[in-house]
């Protein structure tokens, strides 16, 4: 039997090439000279795609009629419309779990990073100002007796929350639902979370129903000893009032891994002293990378050998 064709139409680690040479016949597309025209060719032949950050919409799907599975590298899949997917019996899977310890120590490294102003101090040792100015000016902020709001308890989430726990904090959140069995304060609204903490930790995954979530009335309520840290999905919050809140002291700092047009920052962010910018790498070392790259060539091998993926996302759940 001939091997299902699996399409790549961007480079994947290494981890992931080989896991799917040994497998499939691979349409590396981003190879060709014209790679809209490769995919028309190989059109017929694709059953399967790996896919890593690219859209795959509407469009996409139409040009794919043999497809069956799409498999995600990222736990977030907002680039991914997964109920055309689901519409079409695609399956659609992501790389849950994997990443979850990665990503939440990153989001505690930044929230301190930005409470203690971590970032600037290196720069006060580097640029020489600790011998020729003297000590580094002592922070307006602290980490200590921080309220914290998680906005997305999902995995990731609790894996910050218990993280914060060790440190103190005190732990509120909100999302769509209170969750049984979590001790934290739920909140039924953005804005009452943002009112109750000086802290506020966004999970949440892209996509329109988080779209600009947090504007300038959330930021408002977060108030002038507030620290913004975004570890989710820069399209949750409105980048110009943010820009805008920093500059006026509506709210204290922001850390942020992740940005609405990726990888271009607002360079009036960059010029902000109390913005601290990541350029999104919150799962991406080399152990995490790797384990999220064998989770999508495991998921590819699953389905074609049993019809069954590892970790469906919700909207196309495995069929009994
Ligand atoms: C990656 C992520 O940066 O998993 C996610 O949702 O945002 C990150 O782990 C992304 O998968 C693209 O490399």
């Amino acid at each position: 039997m001939s091997k299902p064709g699996i399409l790549v139409p961007r480079p994947m680690r290494d981890v992931v090439m080989r896991g799917l040479e040994k497998r499939f016949a691979l349409y590396k597309t981003f190879e060709s000279e014209d790679p809209d025209r490769a995919i028309a060719e190989a059109a017929d032949h694709v059953r399967g795609a790996a896919i890593l950050g690219q859209k795959v919409d509407v469009a996409f799907l139409d040009k794919l009629p043999n497809l069956e599975i799409v498999a995600n590298f990222g736990v977030g899949y907002d680039n991914v419309d997964a109920h055309d997917c689901s519409a079409r019996g695609i399956m659609v899977t992501n790389t849950p779990d994997v990443l979850t310890d990665e990503v939440a120590d990153t989001a505690l490294g930044l929230l301190i990073m930005t409470v203690r102003e971590l970032s600037a101090a290196e720069r006060w040792v580097r640029g020489g100002s600790w011998a020729a100015k003297g000590a580094f000016p002592l922070t307006k902020t602290t980490l200590i007796g921080r309220k914290l709001g998680i906005l997305g308890l999902g995995r990731i989430g609790k894996a910050i929350a218990r993280r914060a726990e060790a440190f103190g904090l005190e732990i509120h959140y909100h999302g769509r639902s209170r969750q049984a069995g979590v001790a934290y304060t739920y909140h039924d609204t953005l804005s009452g979370l943002a009112q109750t903490c000086d802290t506020l930790m966004l999970v949440a995954p892209g996509g329109e129903q988080t779209h600009h979530m947090v504007d300038a009335t959330i930021l408002k309520a977060l108030g002038p000893d507030g620290i913004l840290i975004n570890i989710g999905r820069g399209s949750v919050v409105n980048e110009l009032d943010l820009i805008e809140a920093l500059s006026s002291g509506t709210i204290h700092a922001a850390g942020l891994d992740v940005f609405e047009h990726e990888p271009n920052v607002p360079q009036a962010l960059l010029d902000l002293e109390n913005a601290v910018v990541l350029p999104h790498v919150g799962s991406a070392s080399v152990h995490t990378r790797d384990a999220m790259g064998q989770l999508v060539v495991g998921n590819l091998v699953s389905w074609f050998d049993t019809g069954r993926a590892i970790t469906p996302v919700s909207e196309t759940p495995q069929k009994e």
